[in-house]
């Protein structure tokens, strides 16, 4: 995508005709057109893990397009790429991922009410074996563009040209079918579009996207875990997971935690791709001085609240003040996701105490 919607994409191919599968999408739609997983069968446990063609699936949660400087009606080219690849979602642990541009959430695009988009979507058959499409909850029309972007392998690139009439904060996911199976793996993220007054500024913006991955495996059990429909019917995750993999940005993690300073407010985009379950989010040792639920920027966000409900499939988004230093932890305060299933970040604040404020030493 040209201009400030969007960071650091790849380059991608030039448009042709377009794909003609018609179906519900947005909804619970006809299947797609390539088979569905089969059940796997009980052989007594999980093939080796195999070699990740990807060193990582997780986005950087720090890159996050800047905010919106313009304030008349801007056009923007936007190009995305389906990718599937095989990715350690633990240490010993490998899954098969779908994911738009190779990054579970999918890069988020920042727009202003009332732009315009131009989209050139493609499904490169040397990196996918299956049918995808994109519908954005940011724009009116059949599927949120799902019904005129559904492409098989090879058969791309589409475009389609949509306005973003309406501000807020916005899913954009695949949905081909089986929609469960491409958001449980990773395709969705968010499209943000401002107001035309814009958001109040802060410091530092992150971007976090929580989903469920649904395996025939148990938990931390090593090996390739294939995704399990049996476990998607009865909503019973394996995994739940900030961009696919468990505890990247963890004291624990490859990265490790991410950093802010005291006297700073920061903002986290929360994009619960689900499938299916509701999330909790709540910032441990800290509180949302501002919570936009649902992604609503029009009415006043909510104030000082400790977390709120977010769909399944939808964006929410709080601002934080950090006056004295500590971790903050993000989670699902279901929290059974969080110490048994993997859903995990932390912030670093540093900078100096406040003893007025916390003490730990009376
Ligand atoms: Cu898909």
């Amino acid at each position: 995508m040209t201009e400030n919607a969007h960071t650091n994409r790849r380059t991608f191919v030039k448009a042709a005709g377009a794909g003609s599968v018609a179906f519900l999408a947005g909804c619970i739609g006809p299947l797609s057109e390539s088979e569905p997983e089969e059940e796997p069968e009980d052989e007594g446990g999980l093939n080796p893990a195999e070699d990740p063609d990807i060193e990582t699936i997780a986005g950087d949660p720090t890159d996050v397009p800047p905010p919106v400087d313009w304030d008349e009606p801007r056009h923007h080219e936007l190009e995305m790429v389906t990718e599937e690849y095989t990715a350690e979602v633990e240490p010993g642990v490998t899954a098969r991922f779908m994911t738009f541009d190779g990054q579970i959430p999918g890069p988020m695009i920042r727009v202003r009410e009332g732009d315009t988009i131009h989209l050139t979507f493609d499904v490169p058959d040397d990196l996918n074996v299956d049918v995808h499409n994109v519908d954005f909850h940011a724009t009116y029309g059949p599927g949120g563009g799902a019904v005129d972007t559904t492409i098989a392998p090879g058969e791309g690139p589409v475009e389609i040209e949509f306005q973003t009439k309406y501000p807020g904060a916005h899913i954009y996911h695949c949905a081909p079918g089986a929609h469960d199976h491409h958001i449980g793996t990773g395709m969705f993220g968010t499209i943000l579009v401002e107001p035309e007054d814009g958001l109040p500024e802060v410091d530092r913006e992150f971007y976090f996207g929580q989903h469920e991955l649904y395996t025939d495996g148990d938990t931390g059990e090593e090996g390739h875990h294939r995704w399990d429909n049996a476990g998607a019917r009865s909503e019973d995750p394996t995994y739940v997971l900030f961009n696919g993999e468990m505890g990247r940005f963890t004291g624990d993690g490859e990265v490790g935690p991410l950093h802010a300073e005291t006297g700073e407010t920061v903002r986290v985009f929360w994009c619960n791709g689900g499938p299916n379950h509701v999330s909790s989010p709540h910032p441990i040792g800290n509180v949302w001085t501002r919570w936009y639920d649902h992604g609503d920027v029009v009415n006043d966000p909510m104030k000082w609240v400790e977390g709120a409900t977010l769909g399944a499939g939808f964006v929410g988004f709080g601002d934080m003040d950090l006056p004295v230093p500590g971790p903050i932890h993000l989670v699902d305060h279901s929290l059974t996701r969080v110490v048994q299933k993997g859903l995990l970040a932390t912030i670093d604040v540093e900078g100096e105490p406040d003893e007025d404020i916390y003490n730990p030493d009376p």
